[in-house]
């Protein structure tokens, strides 16, 4: 987004309609009419071969018609705020356009088709897949039961250039086997892994996993923790801010997150926690998301040199040609005063202009900026 806008172009104005001109005559009001050429240098334009008709008409070029569109003239500016003037001469532009906007809390609780999660168990009942289980159970309980968590969010519901400022992922426990305190970390998987078929020894239910005693491929350093969860149910959050940016930008594949009690390899007794997977009948407790974001919103401010009209005068039209892309706006408004600069007896900015052509219509003033 590189908004650009120059104030003001060439204009003749005519008295009457009916005038043979090109480009086409435009009607601007009831006895008035325009046509508009606009020259990138003023001085090798001559104006000849005009031709009016009708009684009474006449044709008048519109004197004293007063606006920047170089860069010599922008550069006058009373004061400017994040614009360039240099980058494309005879331009006003954002300078800096990564501004960031005001952050958006994104409250997120994934339906089942939304969020792929399972747990991977090693014990008895045999090489199972849990994806379809309202469940996700992690802990070492004693041999021989072994439990870890995937979970994985295909895709963020952020916008494509949102900046995450932070990301957590919540579960609710809602049950344990026993009071022992677990710290529960949470790790970035490495390798795929399918929902519907992943188990304690295959990430897709027929191939094993590279970790020679399975239990899931992922970074053994972690993430987050969460120390000292004994048998208080409700929600535990982690922070996974770095997981969620370092997906969003492609740093990493996104193979999901794996949570496990820390030393579970080492066969340390935490007890077995159960939390809510996406597939648990009641919605509300299902895992959720918090995601604190930003995205560009760049603005510029130019405050344009004043224009001296030299004498009394009646502000008429005010014209700019900006180029606006989508998601982008420009606002001009205007002060008079009599003067040489801006002081307390300059009125107030007025309300901007609806579009180029508007009618200042100011009167008794004798400068404008
Ligand atoms: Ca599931």
């Amino acid at each position: 987004m590189r908004p650009a806008w120059g104030l003001a172009v060439l204009g003749l104005m005519f008295l009457a309609s009916g005038v043979a001109a090109d480009p086409a005559v435009t009607s601007i009001g009831a006895h008035e009419g325009e046509a508009v050429w606009a020259f990138s240098n003023p001085s090798n334009y001559t104006f000849v071969n005009a031709t009016i008709t009708g009684p009474g008409v006449s044709l008048a070029t519109v004197l004293g018609s007063a606006g920047d569109t170089t860069q010599a003239e922008f550069a006058q500016a009373n004061a400017t705020t994040n614009i360039d003037l240099a980058g494309s001469p005879g331009d006003a532009m954002i300078a800096n356009t990564s501004q960031s906007g005001v952050p958006a809390n994104l409250k997120f609780q994934p339906t089942p088709s939304q969020l792929e999660d399972t747990f991977l168990h090693k014990g008895g009942g045999g090489n199972t897949n849990f994806g379809a289980s309202s469940d996700l159970w992690v802990g070492y309980w004693g041999n021989p039961e072994w439990n870890r968590a995937l979970i994985r969010l295909p895709t963020f519901p952020v916008p494509a250039n949102a900046t995450v400022v932070d990301a957590r992922i919540e579960l609710y426990l809602y049950a344990t086997a026993t009071l022992d305190s677990a710290s529960i970390a949470v790790h970035r998987v490495t390798t795929g892994w399918l929902e519907l078929g992943a188990t304690w020894n295959d990430y897709d239910g027929s191939n094993p996993w590279n970790a020679s005693v399975g239990g899931g491929d992922f970074d053994p350093a972690s993430v987050d923790v969460v120390a000292g969860i004994t048998n208080a149910t409700g929600w535990y959050a982690w922070n996974v801010t770095s997981l969620v940016r370092g997906w969003l930008a492609g740093t990493y594949a996104n193979d999901g997150m794996l949570f496990r009690a820390v030393g579970d390899d080492a066969r340390l007794g935490t007890g077995r926690k159960q939390f809510f997977a996406s597939d648990a009948p009641n919605a509300t407790l299902r895992p959720r998301f918090t995601i604190l974001y930003v995205t560009a919103d760049s603005t510029g401010l130019l405050d344009s040199r004043s224009l001296d009209a030299g004498g009394a005068a009646t502000w008429q039209r005010i014209r700019w040609n900006a180029n606006v892309p989508a998601g982008t706006s420009i606002e001009i408004r205007t002060r008079t005063g009599s003067s040489s600069s801006v002081d307390a007896s300059w009125s107030a900015w007025s309300a901007p202009y609806a579009s180029s052509g508007n009618v200042v219509g100011v009167s008794s003033s004798t400068r404008s900026c």
